[in-house]
């Protein structure tokens, strides 16, 4: 197959770059190792920053998200038997965030990508990609009917997430890790929200989050040990230590219900500065890894395809790279910031182990500042929006 730009991976990073693309008259092919039905049935993010369901109206289509995604403008922090909500609206001058299943998402992006006659090839295995030096890089793999495919193209895009094969064809990668020692076991449960806003507790027993991603359904989190084996976790302790840690102040409790999903996710930031080789570019997951405390992980999927999608479509009219040679500096300018909200968020509110009672009172003291002061409340909030995009490279 012939094609101009190859993207590993269906994931949001994949499918939206894809559509960006389509947009700009430039053909993609999309190969996933998983099942149409898999990708489209996975929980994950849930929280769109403002400028990304803007983009997705942009580029016609926001119709679902804005008929069933749930707008905020606000969310709540609970902290030493109280409750205090961050008014994004008020502090960012009007923006809000859009509560809108990642899946969702896909299913979208899938269904609009077929109608639009993109090749999505499900199901693939033995995936490999070559000539990443050359003009002509190609991906190999073989299709579900176990026949061997090429896409010979001008560009791969590495959309295959932290566990794909791309990544790991750059030599001499730059990269940053912290692994952070605790996770999140996230539930999905078949229960009305007990509020109208997402809900972030930090408690001695550890942090928790009420959010949801519908009027009927529930997603709730709560910090467990890295090595937490979920076993351990039935049901009914679940939600005791989610009543517990959320419903510190007394004044409420949360609605139970069937748990329909139960997994544990650790947490780490990593960035793999080295985003380009070649024709081979990284985007979403693939590139960067954040704790999802600060609800960036799919938004900074999104900032780095459009970034890209901006330079192909440069390129391809103009024959001019500089766009695409800035890739790596454009897109980390705002990954790093990125980074440093999600490392502050989970730093301010999670309980790490030996964490002695001084190192407790300076994180209730910063929660306090924080949502009691405007300055505080406003630098949250912009953070949380999502921060607009600017140029400058992160330590050049
Ligand atoms: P993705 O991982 O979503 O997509 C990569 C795609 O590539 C996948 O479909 C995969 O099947 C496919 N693939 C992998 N290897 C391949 C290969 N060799 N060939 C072909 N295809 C291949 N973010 C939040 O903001 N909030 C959350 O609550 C949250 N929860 C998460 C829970 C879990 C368990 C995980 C793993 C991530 C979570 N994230 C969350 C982060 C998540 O939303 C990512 O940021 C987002 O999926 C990034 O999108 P992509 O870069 O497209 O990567
Ligand atoms: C979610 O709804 O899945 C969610 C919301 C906010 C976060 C993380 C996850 O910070």
């Amino acid at each position: 197959m012939r094609t101009q730009v190859g993207i590993v991976g269906a994931g949001p990073a994949g499918l939206l770059l894809s559509h960006l693309l389509h947009r700009e008259g430039i053909e993609s092919i999309i190969i996933e190792d998983r099942t149409r039905a898999y990708i489209e049935a996975r929980i994950r993010a849930g929280v769109m920053e403002h400028w990304v369901a803007e983009l997705v109206d942009e580029i016609g289509m926001g119709a679902r998200m804005r008929s069933e995604g749930l707008r905020h403008d606000g969310i709540e922090i609970s902290f030493a038997g109280q409750r205090r909500r961050i008014d994004l609206n008020a502090l960012t001058g009007g923006k809000s965030i859009m509560v809108y299943g990642q899946q969702e998402f896909v299913k979208d992006f899938v269904a609009a990508r077929l109608a639009a006659g993109t090749p999505i090839h499900f199901e693939v295995t033995d995936v490999s990609i070559h000539d990443v030096d050359s003009d002509g890089p190609s991906i190999r793999f073989t299709d579900r009917d176990g026949a061997p495919q090429e896409i010979v193209c001008d560009v791969i895009a590495g959309c295959d997430g932290f566990h794909g094969i791309c990544r790991p064809a750059i030599p001499d990668q730059v990269v940053f890790e912290r692994v952070y020692p605790f996770a999140w076991l996230g539930i999905l449960a078949a229960a009305a929200p007990s509020s109208d806003e997402l809900i972030y507790a930090s408690h001695d027993n550890g942090f928790a989050l009420h959010s949801m991603r519908s009027p009927q359904l529930t997603r709730l989190y709560l910090q467990v040990a890295p090595d937490e084996d979920i076993n351990e976790w039935p049901d009914d302790r679940v939600w005791v230590e989610l009543q517990t840690r959320l419903t510190q102040d007394g004044k409420w409790s949360l609605n139970e219900g069937e748990v329909l999903q139960k997994g544990i996710t650790p947490m780490r930031s990593f960035v793999c500065e080295t985003m380009r080789h070649g024709r081979l570019f990284l985007a979403g997951d693939a590139a960067h890894i954040v704790p999802p405390t600060g609800a960036k992980g799919m938004n900074l999927a999104a900032a780095d395809v459009l970034v890209l999608a901006r330079a192909l479509a440069r390129f391809y009219r103009s024959g001019a790279t500089d766009a695409l040679d800035a890739y790596p500096a454009t897109c980390l300018a705002r990954i790093w910031k990125a980074q440093r909200f999600s490392w502050w968020m989970t730093s301010m509110l999670h309980i790490f182990p030996e964490q002695d009672p001084f190192a407790r009172r300076i994180q209730l003291a910063e929660i306090d500042f924080t949502t009691g002061n405007e300055a505080g409340a406003r630098a949250l909030a912009e953070n949380y929006v999502g921060l607009p995009f600017d140029d400058g490279p992160v330590g050049a």
